[in-house]
């Protein structure tokens, strides 16, 4: 069967819910990918960073295998010989003191919202009932209901309603606006360190570190979501390590498993997931042994592999390589380690077209926020590899 044939079937039988580009990948390893035809592509998302540790690691595929040939799940009625381990490993690399298990990001989001209403009512002393949320426009965390009562992007809710009350919306970059925001009422601010979706977005210096003093001195807990900058993307193990904070929850995922298998994790002290008692919370999936075998060993890779440095250097060149193109189109480009987002203008008539054609040249990457041109390829890439992409990427950018 040819690209057209999949295409054709995936497009009858398939809700439509998406609008991928027209490559259908069979097969792929560390940062390349291959279509049903065999042409080769370099991987520049990576899957929305959960192939940080690159496709198809070897590593982690040994874990799998080894773990789904002893037991694959056991559901937390009972116990099972790796979710312990992955728990003490991740607070040690991390320094939390406690995890919470799930698998989808928008799970791990859901579970951070309900840690924060709970530990907001029993701990903090709110008011039964009328616990506050803080977000920032143009956030991303999921598509579940009560995570797009939050999102300033009308389309995400547009037909879902109602929507879940218990949320305010400021400015992403602006801690005046936090400080006013805030009430007696409020649990918890959630903050994307670099906004994903949202255009690859890195907040002003000393933002984060503001927001996380406001904060403090007002018992709100500090909430970030590493779902997408975290496990090396931003060129540290979390983005939020830019500006020296330790947030009170972070949620994590995608990378957690090195693109095998989804599994997600809530991250926090004793007294905010101490607020859980049994039967409060859950899921069948959750904390399974082969996510848990997985997720160990894709941390391991992250970090024997010098993923994070990796991230961080070749950033800083992959950007350098493209400030030197001379192209009429680009209004800025920004980003930390492999995070990278390239800004057109406007007259560049969107940065959709510009991904089409990459992809016939054998680059793969996904625009975002109709003007921003998004790189994100598996931490493992190299050098050459991205001296091999900026030839094309180069040409493109040049087109009329
Ligand atoms: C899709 C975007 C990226 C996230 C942050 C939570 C989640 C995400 C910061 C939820 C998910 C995904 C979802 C995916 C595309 C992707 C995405 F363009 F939509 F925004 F990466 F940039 N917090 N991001 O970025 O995690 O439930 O999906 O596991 O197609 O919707 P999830």
């Amino acid at each position: 069967m040819l690209t057209k044939d999949f295409i054709e079937i995936e497009e009858k039988f398939g809700a439509h819910n998406y609008h991928p580009l027209d490559v259908v990948i069979t097969k792929a390893k560390g940062v390349w990918v291959y279509d049903v035809e065999g042409k080769k592509y370099l991987d520049c998302l990576a899957a929305y960073s959960a192939v940080n540790q690159g496709h198809c690691h070897p590593r982690i595929l040994k874990a799998l295998q080894n773990q789904a040939e002893k037991v694959t799940l056991t559901s937390r009625a009972f116990r099972n010989d790796q979710l312990p381990l992955l728990y003490k490993e991740l607070c040690e690399l991390t320094g939390y003191e406690k995890v919470l298990p799930m698998n989808s990001g928008a799970e791990a989001v859901e579970t951070a919202l309900k840690a924060a209403r709970k530990w907001g009512y029993k701990v903090k002393g709110i008011k039964k009932d009328t616990a506050e949320i803080i977000v920032c426009e143009n956030n991303f965390a999921g598509r579940t209901i009560s995570i797009i009562s939050f999102s300033s992007t009308e389309q995400y809710k547009d037909g879902f309603g109602p929507i879940t009350p218990g949320f305010k919306i400021i400015p992403y970059g602006d801690s005046a606006a936090l400080e006013k925001a805030i009430t007696a009422n409020t649990a918890a601010f959630i903050v994307e360190p670099i906004q994903g979706e949202g255009g690859v977005i890195v907040p002003p210096d000393g933002y984060l570190k503001k927001a996380f003093d406001i904060c403090k001195k007002n018992n709100v807990l500090f909430i970030a979501d590493e779902i997408q900058s975290g496990f090396g993307r931003s060129g540290k193990l979390f983005a939020y390590q830019y500006e020296n904070i330790k947030p009170d929850v972070v949620i994590i995922g995608k990378a957690l498993s090195g693109g095998f298998y989804p599994v997600s994790a809530v991250l926090s002290n004793n007294e905010v997931l101490g607020v859980f008692n049994p039967g409060d919370h859950g899921s069948t999936f959750g904390g399974n042994p082969l996510a848990a075998a997985i997720a160990r060993e894709s941390i391991k890779v992250l970090v024997e592999e010098n993923l994070i440095e990796n991230s961080f250097k070749l950033g800083e060149y992959f950007r350098e390589k493209l400030r030197g193109i001379k192209s009429k189109h680009v209004k800025e480009i920004r980003g930390k380690g492999l995070f990278i987002g390239v800004e057109l203008y406007p007259e560049a008539k969107g940065a959709r077209r510009f991904c089409e054609v990459l992809m016939t040249k054998g680059v793969l990457c996904k625009e975002t926020h109709d003007d921003v041109i998004r790189f994100a390829p598996p931490l493992v890439i190299t050098k050459e590899e991205i001296d091999w992409a900026m030839v094309y990427i180069d040409e493109v950018l040049k087109m009329a």
